[in-house]
């Protein structure tokens, strides 16, 4: 008698946490509807660095070195020769309104290059976009800013383009909003 209740209370339990689990998935891909992409992409909330298809990056002691320990709402990457640090403000972002994106440009060593010019490319690895690139200004320090929306919710990949002498490479992060 108590055996058959325990797995009563069992399998009540177990019930309640698949609702859960689906009501919590449903709720992270309402975003998707009318999107008609290709889908299927787990979305994820932080900002990752990721390589060009989309593979994280996990953090290295190369990088580490140079930046130490990162506020939340900034990752950094290798690229080459350089380092590149992208901080989103605000962080998480907001789907419509106007996001602060900043890049800080360093060798491996950590010195600043300012000679760069870098162009951002925002696009949904899910679902085609309209063009949203937004061009970077440059400051001192290794410091570059732009601001554009993203202009709905979803998962979004940030391409860094990086123009240097004539060379230009490009490091990814990964968004969900
Ligand atoms: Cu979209």
């Amino acid at each position: 008698m108590a055996k058959k209740t325990m797995s009563g209370v069992v399998v009540v339990v177990v019930l309640a946490l698949i609702a859960f689990a689906v009501f919590a998935m449903s709720m992270r891909r309402s975003h998707m509807m009318g999107g008609g992409g290709m889908g299927g992409s787990g979305s994820q909330l932080e900002l990752v660095a990721v390589s060009a298809d989309g593979a994280p990056i996990p953090s290295s002691a190369d990088v580490t070195s140079v930046t130490g320990e990162l506020p939340q709402g900034t990752v950094a990457q290798k690229s080459g020769e350089m380092i590149v640090s992208l901080t989103l403000n605000p962080y998480p972002a907001k789907a419509g309104a106007p996001s602060e994106f900043d890049v800080k440009l360093t060798d491996l060593t950590g010195k600043s290059i300012d000679d760069a010019t870098i162009t951002l490319d925002l696009t949904m690895p899910s679902m085609w976009m309209p063009p949203n690139q937004p061009a970077m200004e440059s400051a001192s320090d290794g410091k570059y800013q732009a601001t554009a929306p993203f202009t709905m919710r979803g998962e979004w990949r940030i391409e860094v383009i990086i123009t240097r002498g004539g060379e230009k490479q490009s490091a990814f992060f990964d968004v969900g909003l």
